[in-house]
């Protein structure tokens, strides 16, 4: 992971689904700072988790252009941007 100021933040769970995104950032060697959510803390319900995912769910891939939900959708929006 590299630092950048319009460094993409990738939301995650350890060892979810949010995975299958996670290895697509890895392999198109994207700039992206990850953040690891624990959902047995109650992160995926705090108000602050929400702001970005309203559904609570993981993964979410934060942009400049804003948030991508749903693994499908972060794995298109990498293949296609
Ligand atoms: N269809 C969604 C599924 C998202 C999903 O179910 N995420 C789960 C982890 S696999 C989650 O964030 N759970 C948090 C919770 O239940 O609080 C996708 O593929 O992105």
């Amino acid at each position: 992971m590299r630092g950048g100021s319009t460094q993409m933040k990738f939301f995650y769970i350890p060892g979810a689904c949010s995975v299958a995104s996670h290895i697509a950032l890895e392999e198109c060697d994207a700039d992206y700072e990850g953040v690891a959510v624990d959902v047995f803390r109650g992160d995926t319900s705090s108000h602050e988790f929400l702001a970005i995912s309203p559904r609570g769910f993981v993964p979410v891939l934060q942009t400049e252009d804003g948030a991508i939900t749903e693994n499908t959708a972060i794995l298109v929006a990498r293949q296609t941007g």
